[in-house]
């Protein structure tokens, strides 16, 4: 449950500026004990680190950027006085990858894994009357047994006798940023008090009422001398059913404003108000309170479409990163709000949140503005599938449908990003991925995966739908437009006769140089992009003719960092929009499809500047 307050509950934010300092060499701060003393005793070599911010890019030295190993946060803190009768949560929305969390020197917590929240009581361990110290030691190093995967390698620095240095080599491109990634909150919650709620939607077939079932879980020992009282609330605040006294059951909503996504109704994103209130029977006081926000859809699958709320959904949108400079990875606001206006502006409907899972403020965003969300794993370029593996698989799985199971931006849970296709194992791992998702998620959403090429028969049983990633005429051909037709509608038209499953395509770009143009095109220019670009289009046209593709996903939304190779120049380029976010000339091309793609013809569109957009311009 997202820390939000109530009247009941409290929030208190720790973001802000810690200090920060690496663990090099021979030094270990665990040993010597780095948690129980302010870290400008055990160091000279303090900095002052932002948070929420990936610490890489925030100073001017190398070793900074480009570590690996232990990294350690601290600060200080007060805890008002009134919170005496509760409990004190402390809740990080991600540590990128591993963390150890000390409050006043006891260790109270470690997690596994970045992307996702964690959170512990530290009631015991804090003071009332005086201030309290935290330190987290952060490791970013990446191994087969994490999740994603990678390495890290030790190499000599020649100008010094005897001194080393790292590199850690990762199984996917983008910049391995790292550090306390989302927002740190004190959250001071009643002893007696909510601490699970599930929600699931549908609707009738008359598609007007929807139903919106409940199960709220406390920790209370005593139910019997308390009562709820459970209310569902339109957008004015007003009560749409007749309240409940169960913590689990079901309201009818008879004319219900459904949840669709954007461009689909005139009003995108309707969400009610589930307000749970826990009261105690003897004295009718007010034991807790919380509320969730709802939407109601529901989706299906068929033959030849996705459906929402019984209509086909076609998917527009892109991969995306969690990526801008200065900050990496960072839950960043202006950002967030950015990029949903520019998916907006350029007609999109949906998203991936290729390669691992984006931070509850954006996820706040597409249930709120009705943008619907593929939510995936951070199981990018798999390359083996030990026990250790499949334990953390399994695990960020529970972590991320604990978190997003009642969003109802989510509509697919993709397990993996493009999974080496020729190991034998890799069938049972998946399968068990694949039924442990089932099993978590009540609501039943479909799973599927991104797949990068043919060799893909032993993870494609356990998926409900296929995902490709195509790159005809970029990582084959080059330079050679004329080859991505007649390759695509080949390669999918087999995938669709083969297996018998929808598809859409999740990847398909060009780097692009922005202010490089040449004609005839070469790759890198802005112009090749364009080209590129719709060739595939042409290819999809034909393939949505024939009923089994369900979307497209261009690659990426924006430029991005990678780590230094020498495929990437200052990172990968082939976002539709500049890393700053501005448009490069396919974002217009873009545009033009995308808004071609929708049955919409709002006076809003217009005045959007939509009309100046031939239907198709090419
Ligand atoms: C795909 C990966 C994606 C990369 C992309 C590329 O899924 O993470 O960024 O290639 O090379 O294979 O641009």
């Amino acid at each position: 449950m997202f820390p939000r307050p109530t009247e009941t509950r409290q929030v208190q934010s720790l973001d802000g500026v810690w200090n920060f300092c690496l663990q090099q060499g021979s030094e270990n701060g665990f040993k010597s004990r780095w948690f129980e003393t302010p870290l400008n005793q055990v160091t000279n070599d303090l900095e002052r680190m932002p948070v929420p911010s990936s610490f890489n890019d925030i100073t001017e030295r190398r070793e900074i950027r480009d570590f690996s190993g232990w990294v350690w946060y601290e600060r200080t803190f007060f805890i008002p006085s009134t919170w005496t009768d509760g409990n004190i949560l402390l809740r990080f929305g991600s540590v990128n990858y591993k963390a150890h969390v000390y409050i006043n020197g006891k260790n109270v917590f470690n997690h596994t894994g970045g992307h996702l929240p964690f959170q512990m009581d530290i009631t015991k361990l804090v003071r009332i009357s005086s201030q309290n110290h935290i330190s987290v030691a952060v490791n970013n190093v990446l191994s087969n047994g994490t999740l994603p995967q990678g390495r890290v390698v030790t190499k000599n620095d020649s100008r010094k006798p005897n001194t080393t240095f790292t590199e850690t080599i990762t199984r996917f491109d983008f910049f391995n940023y790292a550090g306390i990634h989302r927002s740190v909150w004190l959250y001071y919650v009643p002893k007696t008090r909510i601490v699970d709620i599930t929600v699931i939607t549908n609707t009738e077939s008359d598609l007007s009422t929807g139903i919106v079932s409940f199960d709220i879980a406390t920790n209370s020992k005593d139910e019997d001398n308390h009562y709820w009282r459970i209310g569902l609330y339109d957008r004015d605040d007003k009560s749409v059913a007749p309240d409940q006294a169960k913590p689990n059951g079901k309201f009818v909503i008879p004319d219900a404003n459904l949840w669709w996504p954007f461009t689909m109704h005139p009003i995108a994103g309707y969400q009610y108000t589930l307000s749970i209130r826990l009261y105690n029977k003897t004295n009718n006081h007010l034991i807790d309170s919380y509320y969730q926000k709802v939407g109601i859809r529901n989706i299906t699958l068929s033959k030849h479409s996705f459906n929402i709320n019984g209509k086909p959904f076609y998917f527009r949108g892109f991969g995306k990163h969690e990526d801008m400079n200065i900050r990496g990875r960072s839950m960043d606001q202006s950002m967030i709000l950015k990029d949903f206006n520019l998916m907006k502006w350029i007609g999109a409907n949906s998203f991936r949140t290729s390669h691992y899972p984006y931070s509850e403020e954006i996820m706040d965003e597409a249930d709120e503005q009705g943008f619907v969300v593929i939510d995936e794993l951070p199981a990018v370029g798999l390359v083996s599938f030990q026990r250790p593996l499949l334990e953390q698989h399994l695990m960020t799985a529970r972590e991320l449908i604990d978190r997003d199971k009642n969003r109802p931006s989510v509509v697919m849970w993709s397990i993996a990003n493009e999974p080496v296709g020729n190991v034998p194992e890799s069938a049972e791992y998946f399968a068990t991925v694949a039924t442990e998702v089932r099993r978590l998620d009540l609501a039943k959403r479909p799973v599927t995966a991104a797949l990068a090429n043919n060799k893909v028969d032993y993870i494609v049983p356990s998926l409900d739908l296929l995902m490709i990633n195509r790159y005809y005429s970029w990582y084959s051909d080059p330079g050679y437009v004329q080859v991505i037709q007649g390759y695509l509608l080949n390669d999918v038209r087999n995938m669709a006769q083969k297996f018998h499953k929808l598809i859409m395509f999740s990847e398909y770009g060009a780097d692009t140089i922005p202010g490089m143009h040449n004609e005839p095109t070469t790759i890198f220019s802005e112009d090749y992009q364009v080209e590129y670009l719709i060739e595939n289009h042409k290819a999809f046209d034909k393939l949505r003719a024939q009923g089994f593709l369900i979307g497209e996903h261009v690659w990426n939304f924006a430029d991005f960092m990678t780590g230094q190779q020498i495929t990437r120049v200052g990172g990968n380029k082939k976002g539709i929009f500049t890393r700053d976010r501005q448009p490069k000339v396919s974002a217009r091309l873009m545009r033009c499809r995308y808004w071609g793609l929708t049955n919409v013809n709002w006076t809003t569109v217009h005045r959007q500047g939509f009309s100046l957009c031939p239907q198709m311009i090419y």
